[in-house]
């Protein structure tokens, strides 16, 4: 029984420092991109002795953070990690982190995740291994470490942003009433919410239609962040009133007409596309070219239903945030993806994991249509 009991409390100890290193994550995600969002703990005796996530893109890493806090104390420790610790390569921004934890002399390394990254994937744990380091792989919170960084894992494996469906629909599933009302189906802290999801991706995109009926800000307002990410209208005639928020607050919007319909669009603080042909734009080439040449590693697709349908048949969309309001239309209203849907249910999209987070009055869902 002593036997046992002395397991069970490492591997108590184990799991706070992983979801600690986790926690870690979670705060600089968002502020990483086109970086994954990485934390570390570095523990000696039981006790930390240095913690550190991912910096802004081209600054420190995780695991270099980490070590600069615990300095020399840093020889024989243990160190736990959400990603498998970088090696280098052609055309890199910052030295190794697999170098450095062996230059430190640590005993052990645990990890949370193999880095996607295909110059890394394998390597780190490898290169920690051959210099005599311990190297365990964690199931602890496995499913969530890789949840974190969804966006990250498939634009460094397709250069194709990670595409996000998000809307607020009632008990009933309907995102406004039949006569278009839609404010509001969920409470404040759900908006709150909404807003740190922004501060979290590369860009947001909307319809015209959405543009025209609601004239929204697309801004991360109710949360603190470090920076806007950028907006994209998806406008095929070029019908955004010159007075729109998106038009006159001096931030940077991007709008995606057809050939012809853009230049009067064009502004010291707006850029324009002109894409597609009469079969209207094509929603993957318009995701390509975001990743291509914009860099844009993840994208909120806000609506509204035509586009999010548009999204969805193009198989383009990886997740859905689904807001649940506390309301029940009743009856006809409008739903979250607003053109023909499936015949069979065979034939629907199907979802590959889902769960719910409850908010204050209203529940977030997270449902996965690919993983990565
Ligand atoms: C880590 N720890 O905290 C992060 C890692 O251009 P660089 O030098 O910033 O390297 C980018 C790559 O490093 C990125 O594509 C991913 O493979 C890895 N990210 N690795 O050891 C970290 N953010
Ligand atoms: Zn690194």
């Amino acid at each position: 029984t002593d036997i046992i009991g002395k397991t069970k409390k490492n591997l108590m100890t184990e799991k706070k420092f992983f979801s600690l290193a986790l926690e870690l994550a979670r705060r600089v995600k968002g502020q990483t991109s086109p970086n994954p969002a990485v934390g570390c703990i570095i523990v000696k005796g039981n006790r930390i002795i240095g913690q550190g996530a991912t910096h802004p893109a081209g600054g420190m890493h995780a695991e270099i953070a980490a070590l600069a806090e615990a300095g020399e104390k840093a020889k024989g420790s243990t160190v736990y990690v959400t990603l498998e610790p970088c090696v280098w390569y052609e055309g890199k921004r910052t030295p190794s982190c697999a170098e450095a934890l062996i230059k430190a002399k640590v005993k052990k390394v645990l990890i949370g995740s193999i880095d996607p990254n295909p110059h890394v994937r394998g390597k780190g744990i490898q290169q920690l291994r051959d210099a005599g380091i311990e190297v365990i792989m964690m199931n602890d919170l496995h499913r969530e470490i890789l949840d974190l960084n969804q966006d990250f894992s498939k634009y460094v494996q397709t250069g194709i942003p990670y595409v996000i469906a998000k809307y607020a629909m009632t008990l009933d599933g309907q995102i406004a009433t039949g006569s278009g009302d839609s404010q509001w189906i969920t409470s404040e802290a759900a908006r709150t919410r909404a807003h740190l999801l922004r501060s979290q991706v590369d860009a947001i995109m909307v319809g015209i239609g959405t543009v025209l009926s609601d004239n929204p800000r697309l801004t991360a307002r109710l949360v603190n962040t470090v920076r806007q990410p950028l907006r994209i209208i998806i406008d095929p005639r070029g019908e955004t009133p010159a007075e729109a928020f998106v038009r006159n607050d001096g931030l940077p919007t991007l709008f995606i007409t057809l050939p012809g319909f853009g230049s009067h669009l064009q502004s010291p603080t707006s850029e324009v596309w002109e894409m597609g042909d009469a079969h209207g734009i094509s929603m993957t080439e318009v995701f390509s070219k975001l990743g291509q040449e914009k860099k844009i590693s993840s994208i909120l697709v806000e609506g509204g239903g035509r586009l999010l349908h548009r999204c969805l048949k193009e198989n383009t969309l990886d997740k859905l945030f689904v807001f649940i309001g506390g309301k029940l239309v009743g009856g006809r209203g409008i739903p979250p993806f607003n053109s023909e849907g499936a015949n069979k249910l065979a034939e629907a999209p199907p979802v590959l994991r889902f769960y719910a987070e409850n908010l204050e009055h209203d529940v977030l869902i997270h449902a996965y249509l690919k993983l990565w």
